[in-house]
């Protein structure tokens, strides 16, 4: 039998980086699985900061609105990024 025990990401050719940022959720989609998000500066992967969609699972999204600020961390593949973690921030 395969070893489905592995989660898909460790297939990925590149290794994914993660980092965190801070921002303020514009929009989230649950269709398309993301959330959009004004985020700042991401010094550990030099972004500049901007607007973009984020992959999310459906339960991070229902945990967020448009309009809230939050903290979040992602693992990014070149421009596509996953979050890993959300919530609020002050
Ligand atoms: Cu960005």
């Amino acid at each position: 039998m395969a070893d489905q025990s592995k989660p898909a990401t460790a297939d990925m050719a590149q290794s994914a980086k993660t980092a965190s940022a801070t921002g303020t959720v514009e929009a989230v989609d649950a269709a398309a699985g993301k959330i959009t998000i004004a985020h700042g500066p991401v010094d550990a992967l030099g972004w500049p900061a901007m607007t973009m969609g984020f992959k999310a699972t459906p339960e991070q999204i229902t945990s967020v609105q448009a309009g809230q600020k939050v903290h979040f961390e992602f693992q990014a593949q070149g421009m596509e990024a996953t979050i890993t973690q959300i919530m609020p921030a002050q």
